[in-house]
C-alpha cells in the first residue's frame, strides 16, 4: 500500500485535486462535504465541462472507468471517484467524522440512507434528465429511453414523498445528526431545481428540512462558489 498522505501545503494532508463541474448536482455533494469540514481551500478544483462531453473522453474515462464526475486526486497517482466513496475519504483524513458516522451502527445506517437517496431520488432525477429531456444536447447523449427516464421521475417524486416521510420523525436524514445522507438528499434537491422538478406542496418536512440545509454555512458557501463561476447570460449550451 503506497502512502497516500505525502506532501501537502498543509502538514499531514495530502495534496487534493476533484475534478469536477462547477454547478453539477454531484459534485455538490462533495464540495459541501469539504465545506463542512473546513477542507474547502485545501483542494484543486479542475473543470471537466459536461456540456462538451469531455467526460465521455478517452482521456478523462483513463481517470474515471464510469465517465463521471466527481473524482478526487491525490498527489501519489491515487484516483477516489464516487460521491461517497470521495466523502467517506475525506471525513475520516482528520480522525474527527462528522459527517460518515462514528459507532458501527451510525456508520451502517448513514451508508444505508446515502444509498437510498442515490437510488430513489437523486440517481432518478439524473435519469429522467439525462433520458427524458434534452440532457447534455445531442452531441452526448448518444442513447435515450424517453420512457424509461419518465419512469424514473415517478420514481423521484415517490422518492421525495419516502423522504419527507423520515423528516416528519427526524430531524436529519440518517437520525439526530446531519451526515452524508443528507448531503446526497440535498444533491437530489439541486438537481430536481436544474430540472425544475418540484417538490410536491404536501411534502412539508422535506421542504423544512431543506431550509434547514439550505441556511448552513456549507450549503451557502457551495452555492457562493457556484454564483462566481457562472456566466452572466448562461444558457443551457454556454453553462461553460
Ligand atoms: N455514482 C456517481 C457518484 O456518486 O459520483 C454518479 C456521478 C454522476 O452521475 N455525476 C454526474 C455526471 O458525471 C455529474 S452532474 O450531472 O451532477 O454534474 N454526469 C454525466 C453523465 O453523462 O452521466
Amino acid at each position: 500500500m503506497t502512502d497516500i498522505h505525502n506532501a501537502s501545503a498543509v502538514p499531514s494532508l495530502p495534496a487534493m485535486k476533484i475534478y469536477d463541474w462547477y454547478d453539477g448536482p454531484y459534485p455538490a455533494r462533495v464540495r459541501i462535504a469539504l465545506a463542512e469540514k473546513g477542507l474547502l481551500s485545501e483542494v484543486e478544483f479542475i473543470p471537466v465541462n459536461l456540456w462538451k462531453g469531455e467526460h465521455k473522453k478517452p482521456e478523462f474515462l483513463a481517470i474515471n472507468y464510469s465517465g463521471t464526475l466527481p473524482v478526487l486526486a491525490l498527489n501519489n497517482g491515487t484516483l477516489i471517484a464516487e460521491c461517497t466513496a470521495i466523502t467517506q475519504y475525506l471525513d475520516v483524513l482528520d480522525d474527527n467524522p462528522l459527517l460518515t458516522g462514528v459507532t458501527p451502527v451510525e456508520k451502517g445506517v448513514i451508508h444505508m440512507m446515502t444509498k437510498r437517496a442515490e437510488i430513489e431520488f437523486l440517481d432518478a432525477v439524473s435519469v429522467y434528465f439525462h433520458h427524458a429531456t434534452a440532457g447534455l444536447g445531442p452531441e452526448v447523449e448518444l442513447y435515450q429511453n424517453p420512457e424509461w427516464g419518465a419512469k424514473m421521475r415517478e420514481k423521484a417524486i415517490r422518492g421525495m414523498h419516502y423522504f419527507d416521510g423520515v423528516l416528519r420523525s427526524q430531524p436529519y436524514v440518517a437520525g439526530n445528526t446531519f451526515s452524508m445522507a443528507d448531503i446526497a438528499v440535498t444533491g437530489g434537491m439541486i438537481f430536481a431545481a436544474l430540472v425544475n422538478l418540484a417538490v410536491p406542496d404536501e411534502c412539508r418536512a422535506l421542504k423544512a428540512w431543506y431550509a434547514k440545509i439550505q441556511s448552513r454555512p456549507s450549503y451557502q458557501q457551495w452555492q457562493a462558489m457556484v454564483e462566481a463561476r457562472r456566466p452572466a447570460a448562461a444558457s443551457s449550451q454556454d453553462r461553460a
